[in-house]
């Protein structure tokens, strides 16, 4: 950070030299501020008519004197001191005030958008000596009042009976920074904050109806559990308008960072997509790493990826979100761009400027195609052996790979995580009457799917428009199941899959009553199924059979031996 910041201009040579010599100054740690120095910045306040201010280590080490006008000052960026989650920042801020003000809306705004650990602002008297000096802090806790911060007793230098301002004040500063950081983690271990996991705040902003937005932020919490995040708090905020600068007002947001910071929060996660300028504009103001729905599903995709093809495209999806979120300025771009935990993209290469990212998505984009051109073949071949190929579809977690798994007697990864499943697999499966099929199980689809990961996941997608059949598996036992329903079938028609017959297929009704069972067949003319218990899947694989003899019969695809390549998967056993 630069020694001397602000408004220097107009100043006399003595001054500015008086002004560099504040850093000779020795501060003793347990002390706000030692009396000499005090006395000097008050001074030359006096002279210069205009606010002074000093940031100062817990060391007592004074890092930056900044000069304000006659009713502020400006805190440069501080972004070299990084508050640890749930601690303080390791940085003081004393200042003058000309008009005998006490703290200000503004002061106590920096004390938490930068979680300093102490705000304090020494009046100016008349004469030029230092008159009252008014300090706060933050709450390590949470309070009924809704107050954020604890205004000290004002302290006066007048007081004859005192030499040090450590005294003066009767308290020990660093002792005082100490107490405050020991509540904060006391209440932190009382609330169960995991230490090494990434421990985030679900924030929803919307205009949305309540109902919706609630539904959203569960699913926003599933995603985080899917990506390992401890999720400590959900915080949904209704507005008639989302706010174009900060999605927030800057008041909420300012509470938002106190209370993440008392919650011990790594991460603040909102549920709506930030465009490049918000995330910008809020990295800017508060102390937090600060992600998106978006970008948390990215991460989970980067975590999962397993083939080349998908690690592929999936980097691919994350370059491109990232290229217009490239900020300028440093701290704000490596606070987005660390990944969550590090994954992603990372630091460096990110680092790199756009151009070198525009060549990367250049050559991944080459690389892709040839998967593409690979993939034609391989679909080529398929068709010359004629094999009816059936794809399964579903919102993430609806049970595709369990289903998959049960009719071919397979082990492809199945768990109550969202998007187990990134790369296709395909099993062979002889139905009862003896025909072959092709069974595919693939990506889930999310409501709000990014359109990064639309593009990049075109190829995989695309794979569907050869299928003959579709099973759309819905999982009936999940209460948004109509709306992920509803985004699946507008995603297939958006993608040209219309054409195709599908089936709709109500999994995990085990869970349910039989009556609620035969309202939702009736409901949705599906048919109903528990994808774990294969006794559930007769009329299943009977509608199945009946429907690829069905489009057999109308394009000539005849039934046939499936290509050596293809893994072979069970016969469907009729047990
Ligand atoms: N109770 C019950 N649970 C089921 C049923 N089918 C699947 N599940 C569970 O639902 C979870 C998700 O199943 P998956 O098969 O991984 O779902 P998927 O659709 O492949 O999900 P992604 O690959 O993540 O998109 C797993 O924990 C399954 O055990 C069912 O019929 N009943
Ligand atoms: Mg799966």
């Amino acid at each position: 950070m630069k020694k001397i910041y602000g408004n220097t201009g107009g100043l006399k040579a003595t001054q500015l030299r008086r002004i560099e010599n504040l850093h000779h100054h020795r501060i003793p740690p347990e002390a706000v501020i030692s009396e000499q120095l005090a006395e000097e910045i008050c001074q030359l306040t006096h002279e210069i008519r205009r606010q002074i201010g000093l940031l100062i280590e817990r060391s007592g080490k004074l890092v930056t004197v900044i000069i304000g006008d006659h009713q502020k000052i400006e805190i440069p960026d501080t972004s070299d001191y990084k508050a640890p989650p749930g601690r303080l920042k390791g940085l003081r801020c004393v200042h003058t005030h000309i008009k005998g003000e006490r703290l200000t809306k503004d002061d106590l705004t920096d004390l938490s958008l930068l979680h300093l650990d102490l705000m304090a602002a020494i009046t100016v008297a008349p004469d030029g000596a230092p008159d009252i000096l008014h300090a706060a802090h933050i709450l390590p806790q949470p309070e009924k009042t809704g107050d954020q911060h604890r205004l000290m007793d004002p302290v006066s230098f007048a007081s004859p009976a005192s030499n040090t301002i450590g005294a003066l004040l009767d308290i020990d500063c660093i002792a005082l920074i100490k107490a405050i950081e020991d509540e904060l983690s006391q209440y932190q271990k009382m609330r169960r904050v995991d230490a090494g996991k990434e421990r985030a705040i679900l924030v929803s902003v919307t205009s949305q109806p309540k109902r919706q937005a609630l539904a959203s932020l569960e699913e926003l919490k599933e995603l985080a559990r899917s990506s390992n995040i401890q999720v400590i708090d959900t915080i949904l905020q209704s507005r008639k308008k989302v706010n174009p600068r900060f999605a927030m007002g800057t008041g909420k947001l300012q509470e938002l960072t106190v209370h993440a910071m008392q919650q011990g929060a790594s991460l603040i996660i909102f549920d709506q997509e930030l465009n490049p300028s918000q995330i910008k504009e809020i990295t800017d103001l508060i102390e937090f790493r600060v992600i998106d729905r978006t970008q948390l599903i990215l991460d989970i995709f980067a975590q999962r990826a397993r083939s080349r093809d998908g690690k592929i495209q999936v980097e691919l999806a994350q370059l491109k979100y990232m290229l217009p979120r490239l900020a300028t300025k440093n701290t704000a771009m490596s606070r987005l761009t660390g990944g969550i935990g590090g994954r992603g993209p990372g630091e460096t290469k990110l680092e790199i400027n756009r151009r070198r990212v525009r060549d990367k998505i250049g050559r991944l984009e080459k690389s892709l195609d040839n998967v593409k051109k690979q993939r034609n073949q391989q679909k080529a071949r398929r068709t010359k052996n004629k094999l009816p190929v059936i794809s399964i579809i579903g919102y993430t977690n609806a049970g595709k790979s369990t289903l998959l798994n049960t009719m071919t007697n397979s082990d492809v990864l199945a768990e109550s995580r969202l998007f187990a499943t990134l790369d296709p697999s395909s099993r062979r499966l002889k139905f009862p009457r003896d025909t072959d099929v092709i069974i595919t199980d693939t990506v889930g689809f999310i409501k709000d799917l990014p359109r990064e990961l639309k593009t990049a996941f075109r190829a995989t997608l695309e794979e569907l428009e050869s299928a003959d059949i579709l099973l759309h598996i819905i999982d009936v036992s999940n209460p948004a199941y109509e709306s992920q329903m509803e985004s699946v079938e507008s995603i297939t028609d958006e993608m040209d899959l219309k054409d195709i017959p599908m089936i709709r297929v109500l999994n995990k009704t085990d869970k349910l009553d039989k009556t609620a069972v035969d309202e939702l067949v009736r409901q949705t003319g599906g048919i109903a199924i528990s994808a774990t218990r294969s006794e559930t899947l007769h009329p299943l694989i009977d509608k199945m059979e009946t429907m690829v003899q069905a489009v057999h019969n109308n394009n000539d695809i005849a039934v046939d031996r499936a290509p050596a390549d293809w893994q072979s998967g069970g016969a469907w056993l009729n047990n």
